[in-house]
């Protein structure tokens, strides 16, 4: 162990403890911009200067281990005035528009800045834009970028995708997409990893909001917005709401305030997805030799996009069930459209996911099946919902709790578990050992599949067969499983695959947290929100047993197949 003292705070910590964390460990915070624990520890922005005594230079706190005996100031005099000459240098090449920036309000530069009392930039230079298409999902202004790299290196490590990289060099130093490619003909899956851990503006999504309110204020349209599972557990979080106080209930209330016609659940389609994706894989384990092994799910377009571009070779072992977004869309259009008598033309299906490349999945060519325009019209993300319920001057703590609207609003816990990594997969094999075994399971008998690890593999029995089934979650994991699958040092029968970190609750358009990952306790509301619905299996959900009785006949039928199920296309 070592001892040392930190603003006057005598401590002790283990060997090779960097400075920063343990200042942290005594409540003492060091300010940062660029360090992202175990990913991004290379002092780029030398804002976590701090002072050693008997030493002449400043050390950065974020990549200095502790010494015996060293005595730091965090907040010295001198580190105030590097600090904030510092900041002010990197204020002198950033767009400083902070009233028209999305992250205004939530900007550690800003946070920073305002902390260090910097009402002027005493250099200012040209900040010159890159070119860009707007109309891609994923949006990078280059003038916000301050070259901090976490983006560079979260792709690179956690995604392992590599579409970020570093150009040019000194003071013409930037990040830009690798390879002098444009976006669109990158790797970039979407997963909007990058945007979470930026520190500024400078990466965001494409704002969608504008389209939605244009189709609430249209006469003609009738809205149908239909929420993901992982939505509910983080829209709260930058409302300023806590816990349990950022209800189901209250974000149904906040859509219909908003004016949404219909608020439907996304986990009604993820149980019917289960119906479908269920009955594909005893399907084609009772014709064994007929498909493709593993069988890969499909609802993560981020994952359909990465074995699309990196193993197109593998596209045809994904499930042909489309993801519970786009069944959702299809049964909108015609299920729900039929049944209210509405023109399926007039109606504008909105989706409010925790995800970016749900954005780009909703507009793929053959997602249009029910034959009135793109099945899924505008997809927002949880923070563009959030800028919503803002631009309507919306404060949930005042709002009654309401339900889901009927006939595509009812969900099990089952539904309720996609959004976390290891979801799908537990979901599934609840109903299957139902239709196996001709009765349900204990609801948590394949709690096995639950973890935090981005990789977890688990045999379960299934009549006669033996499963074996592995879930996955951040795309380098998927990697290195697919190069294990290819090389045959590993075989699997089911395999579920998250491109986030820890699923949807960890997705690309959830709120962001200084690059704090917050997957975790999110997942764990999902858990709880499992363990307290009274159903709990998705072929027990009512109104997917109505759908089937009175429109799709059974799994895998003619229409479900037109509808609900497409082959994947490179
Ligand atoms: Fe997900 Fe989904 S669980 S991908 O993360 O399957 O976005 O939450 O909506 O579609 O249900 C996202 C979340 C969904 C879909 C569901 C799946
Ligand atoms: Fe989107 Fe979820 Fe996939 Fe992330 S894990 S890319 S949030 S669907």
């Amino acid at each position: 162990m070592i001892n040392l003292t930190i603003d006057g705070v005598e401590l002790q910590v283990p060997e090779g403890t960097s400075v920063m964390s343990a200042a942290a460990g005594v409540g003492i915070e060091v300010p940062h911009l660029c360090f992202l624990k175990d990913i991004n520890e290379i002092s780029a922005c030398k804002v976590c200067v701090v002072e050693v005594q008997g030493k002449s230079k400043l050390i950065t706190a974020c990549n200095s281990p502790v010494e015996e005996g060293m005595v730091v100031f965090t907040n010295s005099p001198k580190v105030r005035r590097v600090r904030r000459t510092n900041v002010e240098l990197i204020l002198s090449q950033h767009d400083c528009h902070c009233a028209i920036c999305v992250r205004s309000r939530n900007c550690n530069l800003q946070k920073i800045s305002n902390d260090l009392g910097i009402l002027e930039v005493p250099f200012n230079e040209e900040v010159p834009e890159t070119s860009w298409d707007h109309s891609f999902p994923l949006i990078r202004d280059s003038r916000k970028c301050i070259k901090c790299m976490r983006c560079v290196q979260i792709c690179d490590k956690v995604q392992a995708m590599h579409v970020w990289d570093v150009q040019n060099t000194g003071s013409r130093t930037t990040v830009d997409v690798a390879d002098n490619k444009t976006i669109d003909c990158s790797d970039c899956t979407l997963c909007g990893q990058c945007i979470t851990h930026c520190p500024t503006g400078a990466l965001r999504e494409r704002d969608d909001t504008d389209k939605a309110f244009a189709a609430l204020a249209d006469p003609e349209k009738i809205t149908v917005v239909q929420v993901a599972p992982a939505v509910r557990t983080a829209w709260g979080e930058e409302l300023g709401l806590h816990g349990e106080e950022a209800s189901e209930g209250k974000m149904v209330a906040a859509l219909k305030r908003i004016g949404f016609d219909y608020v439907f659940d996304t986990n009604f389609a993820a149980d019917l997805t289960i119906m479908e994706e269920g009955s594909e894989l005893l399907e084609r384990l009772g014709n064994s030799r007929k498909y493709a092994w593993p069988m890969f799910t499909s609802c993560c377009p981020g994952w359909v996009s990465f074995v699309s571009k990196k193993y197109p070779e593998y596209l045809r072992n994904l499930s042909t069930a489309k993801s519970p977004q786009q069944m959702f869309g299809a049964m909108a259009k015609t299920y729900f459209a039929q049944k209210k008598g509405i023109d399926p033309n007039n109606i504008c299906c909105i989706s409010v996911m925790p995800c970016v490349s749900k954005k780009r999945e909703a507009s793929l060519s053959y997602m249009k099946s029910a034959g009135a325009g793109q099945d899924v019209d505008i997809v927002l993300t949880t923070r563009e919902f959030v800028r919503m319920i803002r631009a309507e001057h919306i404060n949930p703590r005042f709002l009654k709790e309401q339900a889901f609207d009927s006939p595509l609003g009812e969900s099990t816990g089952a539904g309720m578990i996609f959004g976390v990594t290891g979801g799908v997969m537990e979901a599934a094999l609840r109903t299957a050992y139902a239709v196996v075994e001709g009765k349900n399971p204990e609801a948590d008998a394949f709690r096995a599949v639950r973890g935090r690890e981005g990789r977890r593999e688990t045999d379960f029995v299934l009549g006669d067969k033996t499963l074996h089934t592995c879930t996955v979650s951040g795309l380098a994991n998927a990697e290195k499983l697919m190069e294990d699958i290819k090389e045959g040092r590993t075989a699997y029968d089911f395999v579920e695959v998250m491109a986030c970190p820890g699923g949807c609750v960890g997705g690309g358009g959830q709120p962001i947290h200084d690059g704090c990952e917050f997957a975790e306790q999110r997942g764990g509301t999902l858990y709880r929100l499992d363990s307290e619905r009274k159903l709990r299996f998705s072929h027990e959900n009512p109104e997917v047993q109505k759908a089937y009785e009175e429109f799709l006949e059974k799994p895998l039928s003619r229409t479900a197949h037109k509808l609900l199920h497409s082959e994947h296309v490179n």
